[in-house]
């Protein structure tokens, strides 16, 4: 008979001050922190007054007898844990992974084949190059990292916006991180890509052209992290029941479609909203409204040189386009809860590329390997040591029985004699599990080689695939990407890194390194550009689709004498959509009273065009040309949002100079809301781009 298990290596069981366990529920939320009606010590000791420090004498020096004082302060002194070296700004929201069953042919981890299984998720979304306290709308790449608690132990899916990365082995991340952040000197700029080393590094390796041309464009600066995709970016290998293998590629696919910010809009963000992305998730979930993506694979046959078609799938620059084959949809995430504490939740949990479940293993792709050794390191110093597996949200929820003993902050009590393996103290107890156990047995995989610092030929194509990517842009995301590459090297000073980044744009395209110089006022050099594949469709994001309005914000423009019937049915309206009315009016305060009272959410002071996707002007709105209402109105149109007005409404339109295509107007809210509806799910108004775009492609 096998000897009796451990018991499972979890943290003492929490009983609150009446004596009753606590339920924690879905295991991450852990309600030690905060329970009871007194203020409390740390030690649970209640606390008659926490705004005085015990004194000897009214105006006598302070005790050092004060316990409270002491703890409390210090406790305070010692609130800051390290940021995160790279992706330190984020925000995170608790949801459910469903899988669909159509990956039971491919792998063993239910988590992915078990049809229906619904498997709890933390995501965090993040900026890669900003301090934890930089604005969200930089231009960069971002973080989308996913942990699943699965039965079978966690398993971190960490990826990115973009489907490449800047460069082919990890060794050359701390080199690409040093030149991207701050100067060392006078730490400037902040969250930004637009300075001297970010592009001295990227001319110099000619393998990030792929990866900087998607930051370049519109991708560097989602609307939403709602509407964003999200990319495994390495091949993974995959095994099934019969342990056969395929090698796959990960890709999430929002509901609401893949949608950017202007640059202008961004740039406004970081002045006005700064959490504009973190408000608008933490906003979106609290009204139901919750972000959906479907998760897909591309499915590849694991054949010994790692290759399709030509492209080196273990060279993670290198994407291959969803026309040669396409991305099949494996299960659907829903973010369906803010986390109660950003400290506890967003900034503790630690994702880490080498938490696999079996079923899910790696390949030889060399950035992966060497994430696979970072996340585990980083954490030691981020988080303090090697229990940061037990923080709450960080707990698996699968037992855990490790033989891992002792080290800072160790939260569970292991019980037996012998943490070795094997062990006759504590009968050999606890056991190896094989495949038939649900071991991570690893498939067999043949490596031999000699001993190199070298890649493979195949990964010396830098070329070609960011000459895809340009090719399959829409026209206007092609005017963005030019004016990206204008504004980053604009604010360049040495002339010797503009020269080199055009050199290296004109091997991806000649017209685009033809208009960035133009914008330079630099000649523009002679290239070849390369062969590439044909332009892949699904990379543009402009395409004519239309998208649901999930969290939209509208601004209707009010005053004192606006239609207030007309705006209560404009919110049903909206509402039924998905989308959110603001009310704007010159002052702030409630407008009318009884059924159709509205309060008044922004005033001409509080309110940025950024803020709205859309903007309606009310019947009886006032048409005081009041300049900061005129400018949100301009603005809007500059950035191609769709408007609407009712009644005298459309004068107020006029008056600011608002016409043209996307602009809707009727005597009635009924007369113009199916347009607005259809115009937004559009995202913008593209036919207007054509008005308002200084340069074009
Ligand atoms: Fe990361 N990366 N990374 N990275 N990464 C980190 O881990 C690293 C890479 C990504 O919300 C760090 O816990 C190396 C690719 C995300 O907590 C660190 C290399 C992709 C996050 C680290 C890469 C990513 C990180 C910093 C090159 C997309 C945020 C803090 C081999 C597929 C996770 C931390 C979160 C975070 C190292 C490249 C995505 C230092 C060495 C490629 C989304 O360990």
């Amino acid at each position: 008979m096998p000897p009796a298990r451990k018991p499972d290596q979890s943290a003492p069981a929490q009983v609150s001050p009446t004596g009753v366990p606590f339920e924690a529920a879905d295991g991450d939320r852990d309600p030690r922190a905060q329970a009871g009606d007194t203020v409390t010590s740390p030690n649970g000791v209640r606390i008659p007054d926490t705004d005085h420090a015990l004194k000897a004498g009214r105006r006598g020096p302070t005790l050092l007898e004060d316990f409270h004082l002491r703890e409390k302060v210090s406790h305070f002194d010692h609130e800051r844990i390290p940021e995160r070296a790279v992706h330190a700004r984020g925000a995170g929201a608790h949801g459910v992974f469903t899988a669909n069953g159509s990956a039971a042919s491919i792998t063993r981890a239910p988590v992915l084949a078990e049809e229906g299984l619904q498997t709890p998720v933390f995501v965090r979304f993040s900026t890669v190059l900003g301090s934890r306290g930089s604005a969200d709308t930089a231009r960069d790449t971002r973080g989308f990292a996913t942990k699943f608690y699965t039965k079978e132990g966690t398993w971190d899916l960490v990826g990115n916006n973009m489907p490449v990365f800047f460069v082919q082995e990890a060794i050359k991340f701390p080199d690409l991180i040093h030149a991207a952040k701050p100067s060392p000197d006078r730490e400037i700029p902040q969250a930004q890509s637009a300075h001297d080393s970010f592009w001295d590094f990227v001319s110099l390796h000619t393998e990030a052209t792929h990866h900087v041309l998607w930051n370049m464009s519109d991708r560097g600066i989602p609307r939403s992290y709602r509407m964003m995709e999200g990319f495994g970016v390495h091949s993974f290998r995959m095994v099934n029941q019969a342990r056969e293998t395929v090698l796959v590629q990960f890709k999430w696919t929002p509901k609401l479609g893949v949608h950017s910010l202007t640059w202008e809009e961004a740039q406004l963000a970081m002045g006005t909203d700064p959490d504009f992305h973190r408000r608008d998730l933490a906003d979106a979930i609290e009204a139901g409204a919750f972000p959906e993506w479907e998760l897909g694979v591309q499915v590849f046959p694991d054949t010994e040189d790692q290759m399709f078609e030509g492209i080196d799938l273990l060279d993670p620059t290198k994407i291959v386009p969803e026309e040669m084959v396409p991305v099949q949809t494996i299960g659907t995430l829903v973010l369906n809860a803010n986390p109660t504490n950003y400290f506890s939740e967003t900034e503790q949990v630690a994702f880490n590329t080498g938490h696999v479940v079996p079923g899910i293993e790696f390949t030889n792709d060399p950035l992966l390997q060497g994430r696979n050794f970072s996340y585990q390191d980083t954490q030691l110093t981020r988080l303090g040591g090697p229990n940061w597996t037990q923080l709450p949200i960080n707990r698996p929820h699968a037992p855990v029985n490790d033989d891992h003993r002792d080290g800072f902050m160790q939260q569970g009590v292991p019980t037996g004699q012998a943490p070795y393996s094997p062990n006759t103290v504590d009968d050999g107890s606890p056991q190896p599990a094989g495949w038939d156990e649900g071991g991570y047995v690893v498939v067999p995989r043949k490596v031999e080689g000699e001993v190199v610092r070298e890649v493979a030929s195949s990964f010396d194509d830098h070329f070609s695939q960011p000459a895809m990517f340009w090719a399959s842009l829409s026209d206007v995301e092609k005017t963005h990407t030019v004016e990206a590459y204008t504004f980053e090297l604009g604010k360049v000073y040495e002339q010797a890194i503009k020269e080199r980044v055009l050199v290296v744009l004109a091997t991806v395209d000649t017209e685009l390194a033809s208009l960035v110089a133009g914008g330079l006022g630099l000649p523009a050099p002679e290239g070849t550009p390369v062969e590439h594949l044909p332009a892949s469709p699904a990379l543009a994001q402009v395409r004519g689709e239309s998208f649901p309005l999930d969290g939209r914000q509208v601004a209707v423009v009010a005053g004192p004498d606006a239609d207030l019937t007309g705006i209560a049915a404009l919110r049903r309206a909206l509402d039924a959509e998905g989308a959110q009315l603001k009310v704007l009016a010159p002052r702030g305060g409630v407008l009318g009273s009884g059924e159709d009272q509205q309060v008044v959410e922004r005033t001409n002071l509080t309110a940025r065009s950024v803020e709205f996707d859309a903007v309606v002007v009310a019947d009886g709105a006032p048409d005081d040309g009041d300049i900061k209402a005129v400018v949100l109105l301009q603005e809007a149109l500059r950035q191609l949002k769709p408007f609407a007005a009712w009644g005298s409404g459309a004068d107020v339109l006029t008056s600011a100079g608002v016409s043209g295509p996307g602009v809707f107007t009727g005597a009635s809210v009924d007369d113009v809301v199916s347009d607005l509806v259809a115009a937004m799910g559009q995202h913008r108004v593209w036919e207007r781009a054509e008005l308002v775009t200084a340069s074009a492609v």
